[in-house]
């Protein structure tokens, strides 16, 4: 599906669903660094393979057999509603590649395990972006599912997922895309999880897939991880942009796009009047949060010229 109007989001669902998008000016983006100059990252925390090349990437596994590494944000997100935009790269050397990478809202972070790279048995959201076909017969590859965890259930690699997935679509030619690769959720915590992917063509959306109302838990981490095997690729992550939403209204028919549930109105604590300086101190504290917890700061091809400063 070709939505134009994507490109511009925010305002649409401003527009139609009454929902307020607190946004960064641009150049926030750039504020916390991958590393500070004490080689420590503010937010996130990574281990196993995962490498850092301050100001580039930062790479979950290498093109190189049997890597596996993670990246964790250190505070939960505790937004209700959000929506993370993740622009990252897979590509390598030679003819097959593998194994994927996983984009997770776990109530886990860096436990290292087999679930591409991070732990099995998680409770909580996984999106695994698979680039290698196990087995899943008449399935195009590379992959993208969400698969639901509940702390007692396991990945089924074997079968790449199929009996865990919640929902999920085919991307072929995700790998070592011309243009920047995006992955962006977004989430509604009384409505849905919708999960769009841009690699085709700059700001060219194609939806992946729209799920009804999940059950997140009430504490998750951000994360992502990667593996190979015998086959490899660099997985890498490039930028990580968080959003908090809000919804504040039930604005009637017109919320009610392609017959999905609606929103119920956010209302904290029942009787503030919008514009209030407590709904005002409200908004820019669940953005703190949203940004503390979803942000991997980075400046991206504009200062990668420098090299590195470390
Ligand atoms: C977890 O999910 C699986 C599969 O949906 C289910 O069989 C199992 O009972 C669930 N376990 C718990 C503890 O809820
Ligand atoms: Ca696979």
């Amino acid at each position: 599906m070709i939505l134009p109007w994507q490109a511009s989001t925010l305002w649409v669902l401003a527009a139609c669903i009454g929902v307020q998008a607190v946004t960064t000016p641009e150049g926030v983006r750039q504020i916390p660094p991958y590393l500070d100059s004490d080689m420590q990252s503010r937010y996130f925390e990574f281990g196993e393979d995962t490498i850092v090349r301050a100001d580039q990437y930062i790479r979950l596994t290498s093109d190189r057999q049997a890597q596996s590494g993670w990246l964790f944000s250190k505070m939960p997100i505790t937004a209700t509603n959000w929506m993370i935009e993740v622009e990252f790269k897979i590509h390598g050397q030679g003819h097959l590649h593998g194994d994927g990478m996983a984009v997770w809202i776990t109530e886990e972070r860096g436990k290292p395990g087999k679930v591409f790279g991070s732990t099995d048995n998680f409770n909580g959201l996984g999106i695994f972006i698979d680039t290698y076909k196990n087995s899943r017969p008449g399935v195009t590859f590379p992959y993208v599912m969400a698969m639901l965890g509940n702390s007692s259930v396991s990945y089924d690699k074997d079968h790449d997922g199929k009996d865990n997935e919640l929902a999920g679509c085919s991307a072929r030619g995700l790998r070592s895309g011309t243009i920047p690769t995006k992955i962006r959720m977004t989430y509604y915590a009384e409505v849905s999880l919708r999960v769009d992917l841009q690699w085709k063509s700059a700001d060219e959306w194609t939806e992946c897939f729209e799920t009804e109302q999940i059950k997140l838990p009430q504490t998750a981490y951000l994360g992502f991880s990667a593996e190979t095997g015998e086959l490899s690729d660099n997985h890498d992550i490039i930028n990580v942009a968080a959003h908090n939403l809000h919804i504040r209204q039930n604005t009637g028919a017109s919320a009610n796009r392609g017959g999905k549930p609606q929103a119920k109105p956010y209302n904290p604590g029942g009787t503030k009047a919008p514009g209030s300086w407590r709904w005002f101190f409200l908004k820019i504290i669940l953005f703190g949060i949203v940004v503390v917890g979803g942000y991997v700061g980075y400046t991206m091809y504009r200062t990668s010229k420098r090299g590195s400063r470390f």
